[in-house]
């Protein structure tokens, strides 16, 4: 068995490389109650059009909900008082919201997303995270790859977006901001500068308002001028939400981790500094990680297949083992007898263990309607242990029952 291992080994350096490379991309639809209205009406085309109450101009009442670009250059946005915009430009055809005309649209970019068929988290109506590290080689590979999704799009909807390509969420977002609309910006991380050189501080995801003025009395204004300073220092100047922007200007903000699409798997693991102990203690871990794992598999409601586990020891040899079963299954007992017998071996090794793991694959759905589930799936879900596996390659065993499998894709795993 312990052939394996060294294979594993190998599996394991490359997609540690990988993980902290990623390209991500970040697509947000341009001006996208107002641009579907305007497919309607093309008349309107290169005029001010405003999308609210219908009767705004009678009862002044209400807020534009969005506005096209013509109807901005005006100081029209977003959240404003329907009764400020008019006052603007007298003029701007206001056309009421039909949210189900735009829920449609929405569905079937978000389908076109999906069908790359890598990491995707949609982030609202008009907004999704592809990660697509695994699509494109380097950054000038992802910009075409934008360029077809964008054709894509431009086929099936008629809608034009705009796309952010960085190495973290935070920087593909910021990156379809940064020509929007239409557009597509591409900053590979030798690159940050030209996205941060000049740019204005509330820009930034996440930063108020009240933040932006305050920076600004201090005479921060842009984001050069903090991307300049040592860790120590924007936490002073900041405070605690200094650290958030730290990463993010440098960056290397964390939660590039990527929400799923439908789940694929759940696994969960434990990494120790020091070994935990004996094989006891390493059993009672074991249990306790099993036991969080079949819980969110219980809560999801979701049977499975195939059973992995996963060791590390000092020295980073790390082990997957997995098996699969005939039937899908959630009986805890079955289950949890299949993780133990692939388990067990490894514990008794004298290197001492850095991580434990054990999760489940091959997952099938009890509910009908999976896709409304992904709909509720917020950032914190996604932090840490639960986390996307790829499929496993399977290698065939004698055994027609149980199907010894090896994991592809280790990168996730803690
Ligand atoms: N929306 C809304 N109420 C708000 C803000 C937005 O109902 N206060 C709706 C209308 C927008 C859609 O959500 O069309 C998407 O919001 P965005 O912030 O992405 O803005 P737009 O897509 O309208 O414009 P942009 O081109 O800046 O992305
Ligand atoms: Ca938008
Ligand atoms: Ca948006």
């Amino acid at each position: 068995m312990s052939n394996f291992s060294s294979t594993d080994y190998n599996i394991e350096i490359e997609n540690e490389e990988k993980s902290n490379n990623k390209i991500l991309l970040h697509l947000d639809i341009d001006y996208f109650f107002a641009q579907v209205e305007i497919l309607k009406q093309p008349e309107l085309k290169g005029k001010p059009v405003i999308i609210g109450h219908e009767r705004a101009r009678e009862n002044k009442r209400g807020v534009v909900l969005t506005c096209n670009y013509p109807a901005r250059e005006f100081g029209i946005h977003s959240g404003q008082p329907m009764r400020d915009a008019l006052m603007k430009c007298p003029d701007a055809t206001i056309i009421g919201s039909n949210y189900s005309e735009y829920r449609e649209y929405s569905n079937t970019i978000m389908k076109i997303l999906r069908e790359f068929n890598t990491p995707m988290r949609k982030a609202s109506i008009d907004e999704a995270y592809l990660d697509i590290t695994s699509l494109a080689k380097n950054y000038e590979e992802a910009e075409n790859l934008a360029i077809k999704i964008k054709e894509d799009i431009m086929e099936k909807t008629q809608l034009t977006v705009s796309i952010g390509i960085g190495p973290t969420l935070k920087i593909a977002k910021m990156g379809s901001d940064y020509k929007k609309p239409d557009g597509i910006s591409v900053f590979a991380p030798d690159n940050l500068d030209s996205l941060f050189d000049g740019l204005a501080l509330k820009k930034i995801p996440g930063i108020g308002k009240k933040t932006a003025e305050r920076l600004s009395q201090m005479g921060y204004v842009t984001c050069d001028q903090l991307r300049v300073m040592k860790y120590e220092e924007i936490v002073r100047v900041l405070g605690k939400s200094g650290k958030y922007y730290y990463e993010v200007l440098q960056g290397k903000s964390t939660n590039s981790i990527l929400p799923r699409g439908p789940r694929k798997s759940i696994s969960n693991s434990k990494t120790f500094h020091g070994s935990p102990g004996d094989v006891n203690r390493s059993l009672e871990i074991f249990d306790k990680l099993f036991e969080e794992s079949y819980t969110i598999l219980l809560n999801e409601k979701f049977k499975t297949k195939t059973i992995g586990v996963r060791i590390r020891y000092n020295g980073f040899e790390t082990i997957t083992r997995a098996v699969s079963i005939a039937h899908y299954v959630d009986d805890k007992d079955v289950l949890y007898d299949k993780a133990k017998e692939l388990i067990l071996p490894y514990l008794s090794d004298r290197r001492g263990i850095r991580l434990l793991g054990v999760g489940f694959y091959n997952l099938k759905s009890l509910e009908k309607d999976q896709l409304k589930l992904e709909d509720f799936y917020q950032e914190s879900d996604y932090v840490n242990s639960y986390e996307l596996l790829d499929e496993f390659i399977s290698e065939k065993s004698d055994n027609k029952k149980t199907e010894v499998v090896k994991m592809k894709d280790l990168s996730d795993f803690d």
